[in-house]
């Protein structure tokens, strides 16, 4: 039953079928399932195929904007699930995030958010295409306690290298710790370019980020 659901999901995100994906969800939630675990073993599944075959151009543009299309009205049914389930009554921290200068993907860094405000840290979200100065900018002006940067394209990662230097100028870290994600994104780009810490998914970037501020006083890097 629960394979079945969970392959329904991944061929609702192949199909790019937004009705079929939202209908998935609510009837996953019904039946009892985690909605992280609808998002990772279902959708992303999917999304993931979709991507390689846009890959090697068996699909193109327009599938790959159907599939994003479908996953978004699956994550509109099931983020609101995540947060009740993690609602916590004090806030942890406050976290600065957005998807670098030139880069308009937002899913995973929209998941992160969803992670992050469930496991009880406020977030201002700045959307995707956002200038490494505007990070700063906000992150000085909430007094954030971290910054995270999303990058999904190999030519927009260099970007979060200038969202590093923008925060240096500001003069805001240590005292702000910087996260860096995103598909192409590795834990040996993230030493490269100085971020604390580097994080493959949503839920580890939300371990990243109690980690962090946890040991912030230690000055501990990850
Ligand atoms: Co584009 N795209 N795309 N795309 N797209 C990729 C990334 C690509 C790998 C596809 C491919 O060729 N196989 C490829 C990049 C190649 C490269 O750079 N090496 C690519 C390309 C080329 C492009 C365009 C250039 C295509 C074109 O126009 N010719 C163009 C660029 C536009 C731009 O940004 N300037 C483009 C456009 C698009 C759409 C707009 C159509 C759409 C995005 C819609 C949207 O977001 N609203 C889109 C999509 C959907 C994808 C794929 C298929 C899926 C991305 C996704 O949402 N995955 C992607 C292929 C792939 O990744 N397999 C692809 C699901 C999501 C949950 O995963 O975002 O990886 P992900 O997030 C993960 C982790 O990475 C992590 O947590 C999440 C999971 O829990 N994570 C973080 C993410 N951010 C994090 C931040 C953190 C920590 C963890 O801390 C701060």
């Amino acid at each position: 039953m629960i394979q079945e659901i969970l392959s329904r999901m991944r061929q609702s995100i192949i199909d790019g079928a937004p009705q079929h994906a939202a209908a998935l969800a609510l009837e996953s939630l019904q039946a009892g399932m985690e909605p992280l675990a609808a998002i990772n073993d279902g959708y992303i599944p999917g999304m993931s195929h979709v991507g390689e075959q846009f890959g090697c151009r068996s699909l193109f543009l327009p599938d790959v904007m159907a599939a994003a299309e479908a996953m978004k009205a699956a994550m509109a049914v099931l983020e609101p699930e995540i947060h009740r389930l993690g609602m916590e009554r004090h806030v942890r921290g406050t976290v600065v995030l957005g998807t670098v200068q030139g880069d308009i993907h937002e899913i995973g860094k929209n998941l992160v958010a969803t992670l992050l405000v469930a496991g009880g840290f406020r977030v201002i979200d700045l959307g995707c295409n956002v200038a490494a100065e505007r990070f700063a900018e906000e992150a000085e002006q909430a007094g954030a306690d971290a910054v995270g940067a999303s990058a999904l394209l190999t030519t927009t990662m260099v970007h979060q290298r200038n969202v590093i230097a923008a925060i240096e100028r500001r003069n805001l870290r240590p005292r702000v710790k910087v996260i860096v994600g995103g598909a192409p994104v590795t834990s040996k780009w993230s030493a490269e370019v100085g971020a604390d810490g580097y994080a493959g998914d949503a839920q580890r970037a939300l371990e990243l980020v109690k980690r962090l501020l946890s040991t912030q006083s230690a000055g501990e890097t990850l």
